[in-house]
């Protein structure tokens, strides 16, 4: 059952032990009319990671799904997913842990992975009825539950105060919101992509080059031997010497 989380965030907080996908749970909240509300569960079944991935949720993480209703046509709806990377890596470089945003919105520790988000959203070509990004952060969890290339904030820190650790990301994530520039240019600085070569699979193809900077609504400009290529989505790796 649903309880409140009592915090004194932007949003209302609805916390649950566990549930399949709180993606799923908030998607039912928003058919149901709800805006601005926060799902957070302590555990999930059936994670759910981009392009039907499995996301491993075991007890201890922050496993939270936003619903908001911006008025913005879906082609723009990236941008709050790139507010979600930084309001994360903000959330976890607060509890000390030296987080950084992979393009286009997997945060890290090193090259390990600490946070994946995945926005879901529903609504016409002008405007969207509502948006959910879904955000895993590996909070309490130990190494030994943790899958291969993963990190959790226990693990570089020792365990946080959750509570704390989801009012400071959903504060930011409201600060953010409705401001692209800010978006924009926190998103850079907290970006371990900018300048590095990268490897990106595209829909269309691999796109090797050295990544120059980001655009809205969060297009990543790679520099290639033929010229500036824009990615609009795609699965990106560093490829360090
Ligand atoms: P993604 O497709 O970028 O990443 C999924 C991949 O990441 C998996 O194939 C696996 O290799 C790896 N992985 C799986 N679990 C973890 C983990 N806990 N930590 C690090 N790496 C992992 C990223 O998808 C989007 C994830 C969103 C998860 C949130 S949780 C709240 C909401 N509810 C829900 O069901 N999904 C979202």
């Amino acid at each position: 059952p649903a309880v409140e989380y009592g915090l004194d965030a932007p949003f209302d907080v609805e916390y649950h032990e566990s549930v399949p996908s709180t993606n799923v749970v908030a998607r039912e909240l928003a058919d149901d009319g709800a805006s601005d509300v926060a799902v957070l569960a302590d555990e999930q079944t059936g994670g759910k990671g981009r392009l039907d991935r499995e996301w491993t949720s075991p007890s201890g993480g922050v496993w939270l799904s936003v619903v908001l209703r911006p008025d913005l046509p879906p082609a723009r709806v990236p941008m709050l997913t790139l507010a979600a990377a930084v309001a994360a890596t903000d959330a976890a470089r607060e509890a000390g842990v030296d987080a950084e945003i992979k393009w286009p919105n997997d945060v890290l520790v090193g090259d390990r992975k600490l946070v994946g988000i995945l926005t879901e959203m529903e609504g016409e070509a002008d405007r969207v009825s509502w948006v959910i990004p879904g955000i895993g952060v590996n909070a309490n969890i130990p190494a030994d539950e943790l899958p291969e290339g993963a990190v959790s904030l226990q693990t570089e820190v020792g365990p946080v105060e959750r509570r704390l650790f989801v009012q400071r990301l959903l504060e930011r994530l409201d600060e953010l919101r409705s401001d692209p520039d800010a978006i924009l240019d926190a998103w850079r600085e907290r970006s371990a992509t900018l300048g590095q070569e990268v490897r990106v699979e595209t829909p269309e193809g691999i796109v090797e080059g050295v990544a120059k900077d980001v655009d809205l609504p969060g297009t990543l400009l790679v520099e290639t031997d033929d010229g500036v290529e824009r990615i609009h989505a795609g699965d990106c790796e560093h490829l360090r010497p």
